[in-house]
């Protein structure tokens, strides 16, 4: 059953505060964060105390218990601000939870959930080398040895992998394909298990801060205690819809860095001046400034009613899908029309134009490409058809 959420006004003061925050904590601290590659830890410590890393877990196992809408509105607050301090709480509070909520077993839970509203980081770790959008096509192979599993192979762009407490990772329990992807099949790791190791950072092209690494495993045991749910075959299915909520979440997260972008492109706009007055003032620069805020407007009435289907417990495949592929995209331009605005300025790394515009290319790759939500979306209208509608 969907979370009932806060009450309006418990839920407007955490708002609030948050706004806050993200104001004068998080946005102040990008520079560091740029420089260091890396959320300074008394901030990350801040985030936990404020229980952000564990936002979406219900009150039955400490955590606020926030409706899903409340939630992504938290997501795209946080997402204001540079991409890194939505990444290392959003994989815990999202798919995690989402995971274990909906497929975890009770000890599963009562272990993990309050393991995130204590602060701990989470990773998901499904791609590989040679899986990425064809992710049942994984090759790291669990093996069952009596009460054990035995795991060998690797994870690759693993998002928080080398700041996580612990991992949920995809492995074949069988090494045959099977109907359905059920050869896929889910372990909660916890760090320091012995065999399980992090690769170095890797280098992106932006969002910096937000940490990905390989995650390695040779011969890594867990208690047969560690699947998920206790049941071979059902992590693909597990992922899949963990990663429909987790579009959801990027959805928000492309959201409020357009918001972020477009504010950045509005200020620019009031103080750059050229032939005498400022650039606000021309009919071409206002066509541009006015077509973002037309997207973003259209990206969060689709979030909002997405969500208000979730929440009566309608199946959101095609409109989550969407969302995501629109915000995505959106924001891919909202970013571009902000460094046009910008002119030459906006190609020199010492604005946020820059920046903006090289944190916003991932947001149409990550947790399912364009074109692989395509596929989504019509393979759900065939079937559809297929069932004369
Ligand atoms: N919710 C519930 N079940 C789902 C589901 C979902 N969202 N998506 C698929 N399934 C089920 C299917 O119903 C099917 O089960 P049955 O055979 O019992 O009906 C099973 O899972 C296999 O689905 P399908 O045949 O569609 O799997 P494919 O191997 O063809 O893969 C795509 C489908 C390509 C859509 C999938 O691999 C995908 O989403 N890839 C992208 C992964 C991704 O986002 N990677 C980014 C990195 S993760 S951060």
């Amino acid at each position: 059953m969907p979370e009932t959420g806060l009450d309006a006004e418990t839920f407007e003061a955490f708002i609030t505060t948050l706004r806050r925050f993200v104001r004068e904590r998080m946005i102040p601290a990008e520079p560091q964060v740029f420089e260091d590659d890396r959320i300074p830890e008394p901030l990350l410590n801040e985030m936990r105390e404020m229980g952000l890393m564990g936002l979406s877990v219900p009150e039955a196992y400490g955590g606020p218990g926030l409706s899903m809408g409340q939630y992504l509105q938290a997501v795209a607050e946080i997402a204001y601000a540079a991409p890194a301090f939505r990444s290392a709480m959003a994989i815990g509070t999202g798919i995690i939870t989402t995971a274990l909520k909906l497929d975890g077993t009770e000890e599963q839970r009562q272990e993990y959930l309050p393991r995130l509203v204590a602060g701990e980081i989470a990773s998901f770790c499904l791609t590989e080398p040679d899986s990425g959008s064809d992710s049942a096509a994984m090759k790291t192979r669990a093996v069952k040895d009596g009460d054990f599993y035995v795991l060998n192979g690797s994870k690759r762009y693993i998002t928080n992998a080398p700041q996580a407490n612990f991992f949920l990772v995809m492995a074949r329990t069988s090494a045959e394909s099977l109907p359905g992807n059920a050869h896929v099949s889910g372990f909660l790791i916890p760090l320091g298990t012995p065999g399980l190791s992090i690769g170095k950072p890797d280098k992106k092209m932006g969002q910096r801060g937000a940490l990905t690494a390989d995650v390695v495993l040779e011969e890594v045991r867990v208690p047969a205690s560690a699947l998920l749910g206790g049941v071979e075959g059902k992590g693909f299915k597990t992922a899949m819809k963990a990663l429909d909520g987790g579009r959801l979440s990027v959805t928000a997260s492309a959201l409020g860095l357009s918001r972020r972008t477009l504010d950045v492109a509005l200020r620019y706009a009031n103080e750059r001046k050229a032939f005498g007055e400022t650039i606000a003032n021309f009919q071409l620069v206002q066509a541009m400034l006015a077509d973002s805020q037309v997207e973003l407007y259209a990206g969060e009435c689709m979030l909002r009613d997405a969500v208000a289907k979730a929440e009566t417990g309608q199946s959101i495949l095609k409109e989550g899908a969407a969302c995501k592929i629109f915000a995505s995209e959106a924001l891919g331009r909202i970013a571009d029309r902000c460094v046009q605005i910008f002119g030459g300025a906006g190609y020199m790394a010492e604005y946020d134009a820059e920046r903006l515009y090289r944190d916003a290319r991932v947001f149409r790759i990550y947790e399912g490409t364009t074109q692989i939500l395509q596929l989504v979306i019509a393979r759900a209208m065939l079937k559809e058809y297929a069932q004369g509608f």
